[in-house]
């Protein structure tokens, strides 16, 4: 600190703040230009789309970094508490558009580019979105860190930079092709390296004992080590001046690593143990709900938790700290258990590389840890086998056993020798085989453990996690989550913002609250033309988008129904194709007249895990419905069914917009939240959906009159898989169910072929875990109210803007709010 100051008194202009470019055309101009030249190495007339998208970015981002810089040098002055998010995704989405909004900057930079001949269109089109992420996991990180920003809480995002994010999605004769997301293949400008605050991460080898001045202690002897560089992205906040910090770590080489094989003379050697090490951050795991289990996921896990717990401790906190205040100054909150290695990996930090006791090292990291869980499949728990944990990790089991045994030595206490009962919460499951909970761990290591809506919080307790809940009674509470109404309102719905802007002031965009002064404006028939209008204009432009990006034809006469997520068997696409199924085999079969079907388009937007085979059955089989459904002339084109490959994030802002009906048809019990449900609700589309997750909530809030609810509630589920769910006697008594899956079977949709689709047939009838065939007729009966309904123009747009009137409940800055008041207790700053 003393040099870094000294250095600054000798030069007046190292002295003087960091100050942005001027906030004007002319400046914006200048800036853009000088980025072009000097930074691209071009000249204006000679300079692709590319150049000017990169000399776009960097000028936005030279008015971010004064910023960034100011931030980061008040929460060194006032070491407040601040969070740390550890999660190892972050679907983050374009960063221009949300860059210019965020600054304000979003009409002068149009104007600037205009002035130089370009269209910022063009240039926004440009940017290829970092997707390190699955699903909804990955996107709420994204949002919170969004939120946080916008709140000006003092928080860091840690995660690790993916050189592969996502697999690119593409088609080829209906099935699934996974493509290499190159992200970074054209630079990304979002991004600064740090090489000097690399931090080194240690695997394998094994530990020992020896005498510290006559007490005994554990020192690690690691066989291997990889550097961890991070790279800072800016995540700023909303026209406040705050510009927070997302750090993900990249994996490279150490020196030493490979200099030992190199000085043995074996280079071919040297060069692949490298490639080794620079694995760890290769490429995202695209399993978003069932764990693999694999040695280099558990490598990635450890590499970017260490990597973090080092950083904050050796370059966050001063030199000196005394961390037995640690709980004062940070909470590190897990997304899920995919970091949970760092409760063992704090815990050596302390005991054996700082020197402090047992006891007070846990007792430390009992205040410092916070847990999210995301799921209710029991597959979806995250267990390691200790061979494998003990291999890679050999000090992390040591002090896991020793946790584990602390912890039974005082549930024996508690509940006597209950065996059953510590068999069960032990952080050590025995079948299949010996292996770490990382649920239990990351319960046990907690101050808080949170659900993510209020259902699924219920079910941790009465379920899931009930022993724990019954032993550590308050440490279970529940944050709903939310989504950013910058990116999901703002930005994807310019129009919708603009007439929201108009009726209520610009306020809403920070107090989502605010939204429910729009109940009114619900009453107003030239409101609701005006919102009609929107939602019109909305379908015309995905309409362009589609048609672009995949030569498909939306048709905006249409009711617009999307179901967009991960494909998941628990999600049920399977229900909503049966329906398009039904629709159609109701009109070849001539029981149901063409004059007499809503008019309607299908989105789908789903990835499947590559090794997740039904999943990618049915991916096969919603191409193919589509492509006999579309092409009949006897449907008139009144039923269409689209499915654009690769959804993203960047799709999601087109098409969520434009939606009139939201499908969030999970069995109920299933779906932990969901957070597209918000989106598409905020954004004036009604759902049709079981009472599951946030659908719960959504329905509360909005009401039912405008909201299409069907389904088995989870204790009906329970009560039928406990009688014995038999799919069969469903399609056996129900006709038009049955016609439908004979329609399937018979080859319709795979050119007479019938073993196509076998193993999908066969699937629902004899097995159908997540009970499609059980909440059938309910579901095509709530869309027999969907198409009645939307038969009212009038009505359904009023619907509508009540849906959006009442969804600000589900901003991401409550669910801050709502984290720091149970959880944080972590005070804005400025
Ligand atoms: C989702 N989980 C929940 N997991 O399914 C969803 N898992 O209900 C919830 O709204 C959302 O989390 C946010 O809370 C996931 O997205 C994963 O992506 C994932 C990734 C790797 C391993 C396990």
């Amino acid at each position: 600190h003393h040099i870094a100051h000294s250095r600054e008194e000798r030069h007046p202009l190292a002295k003087a703040p960091v100050t942005a470019p001027p906030n004007t055309v002319d400046g914006f101009v200048k800036q853009f230009l000088d980025n072009l030249n000097f930074g691209q190495g071009v000249a204006l007339s000679a300079s692709g789309v590319n150049d000017q998208y990169l000399a776009l970015a960097r000028t936005v981002r030279d008015y971010l970094m004064a910023r960034w810089l100011e931030t980061v040098r008040r929460q060194l002055v006032s070491q407040a508490k601040g969070v740390c998010y550890l999660s190892a995704e972050y679907l983050l989405g374009r960063q221009l558009g949300n860059s210019l909004l965020a600054t304000g900057l979003e009409d002068v930079a149009a104007e600037a580019l205009a002035e130089c001949g370009i269209d910022i269109a063009d240039l926004r089109a440009q940017e290829v979105e970092p997707g390190l992420g699955n699903g909804g996991l990955g996107r709420l990180a994204a949002c919170f860190i969004d939120s946080l920003a916008t709140m000006s809480v003092p928080s860091i995002g840690y995660g690790i930079r993916y050189e592969y994010g996502i697999f690119r999605q593409t088609f080829e004769d209906g099935q699934q092709v996974e493509k290499p997301d190159r992200w970074l293949s054209m630079g990304s400008p979002w991004e600064f390296p740090h090489p000097e605050a690399a931090q080194t991460i240690s695997f394998g080898g094994r530990t020992e004992q020896y005498d510290d001045d006559g007490v005994t202690r554990t020192r690690w002897i690691p066989d291997w080590d990889v550097l961890a560089i991070p790279y800072n992205y800016m995540v700023p906040g909303y026209l406040n001046g705050r510009v927070n910090t997302l750090r993900l770590w990249s994996a490279q080489a150490t020196k030493a690593f490979d200099l030992r094989i190199f000085n043995a003379g074996d280079y071919a050697e040297a060069v692949r143990a490298q490639t080794f090490a620079e694995n760890i951050s290769k490429v995202l795991y695209p399993e978003d709900s069932t764990p693999q289990g694999k040695e280099l996921r558990l490598q990635q896990q450890y590499f970017f938790a260490a990597a973090s717990i080092a950083d904050f401790l050796d370059v966050v906190l001063p030199p000196d700290y005394d961390l037995t205040k640690l709980p004062d100054r940070a909470i590190f909150q897990l997304n899920d258990t995919h970091p949970v290695i760092a409760v063992p990996e704090l815990m050596r930090q302390l005991v054996d590389v700082r020197g402090l006791e047992w006891e007070q090292a846990w007792e430390i990291t009992q205040g410092c840890f916070a847990y999210t869980c995301h799921t209710l499949l029991p597959e979806a728990l995250e267990v390691w086998s200790v061979d494998l944990l003990g291999r890679l990790l050999p000090r992390h089991l040591e002090i896991i056993y020793r946790i584990n045994e602390e912890f039974l030595a005082a549930v024996r206490e508690r509940y006597g020798d209950d065996e059953l009962r510590v068999r069960n919460m032990s952080i050590i499951g025995e079948h299949p085989e010996r292996s770490v909970r990382m649920a239990h761990l990351a319960t046990v290591a907690s101050v808080k453990v949170n659900g993510v809506a209020e259902l699924h919080s219920q079910l941790l307790r009465e379920k899931v996690l009930h022993d724990f809940h019954e032993f550590y009674p308050g440490k279970f509470t529940n944050v709903t989550n939310g989504i950013t109404p910058r990116r999901f309102l703002r930005l994807a719905n310019k129009s919708l913002s603009e007439l929201i802007t108009d009726a209520l002031g610009p306020g809403w965009v920070t107090d989502l609250d605010r939204l429910r002064e729009l109940e009114t404006y619900a009453e107003d028939p030239e409101f609701r033309e005006r919102f009609a209008e929107v939602k019109a204009s909305n379908k015309r432009r995905l309409n362009r988008v589609l048609l672009e990006r995949d030569g498909l034809e939306v048709d905006d006469t249409h009711m617009l129904d999307v179901m967009v997520k991960r494909l998941h068997e628990y999600k049920r696409q399977m229900l909503k194709l049966l329906h398009i199924v039904t629709l159609y085999d109701g009109i070849v079969s001539g029981r149901v007249p063409i004059s007499e079907v809503t008019p309607r388009t299908f989105i789908f937007g789903a990835k499947a895990a590559p090794g997740y085979r039904i999943a990618k059955d049915i991916i096969h089989l919603i191409n193919k419905v589509g492509s006999v459904v579309n092409a009949d002339p006897a449907v008139e084109g009144r039923l269409k069914v689209l499915f654009p490959p690769n959804y993203n994030v960047t799709l999601a802002e087109r098409i969520i917009p434009a939606a009139d009906l939201s499908e969030q048809i999970s069995l109920a019990g299933k779906e932990a939240s969901g957070t597209g449900n918000m989106k598409f609700a905020l954004n004036g589309a009604l759902t049709i959906g079981t009472d599951d997750g946030a659908n719960v909530e959504i329905r509360q809030l909005v009401g039912d009159d405008h909201f299409f609810l069907f389904g088995m509630t989870e204790p009906e589920v329970e009560e039928l898989a406990a009688k014995g769910y038999v799919p069969s006697d469903f399609y056996r008594a129900d006709p038009n169910l049955r016609s439908a899956i004979d329609l399937i079977a018979s080859g319709a949709f795979s050119g007479g072929d019938r073993s196509v689709f076998e193993p999908v047939i066969s699937n629902l009838l004899y097995n159908d875990r997540f009970m499609v065939l059980a909440d059938y007729a309910a579901y095509i009966a709530a869309q027999e109210r969907v198409d009645a309904a939307y038969a009212d123009a009038d009505t359904w747009t009023r619907s509508a803007i009540l849906n959006v009137a009442r969804c600000g409940f589900f901003s991401s800055d409550r669910s801050m709010r709502d984290y720091i008041d149970r959880i944080w207790h972590t005070p804005p700053s400025f």
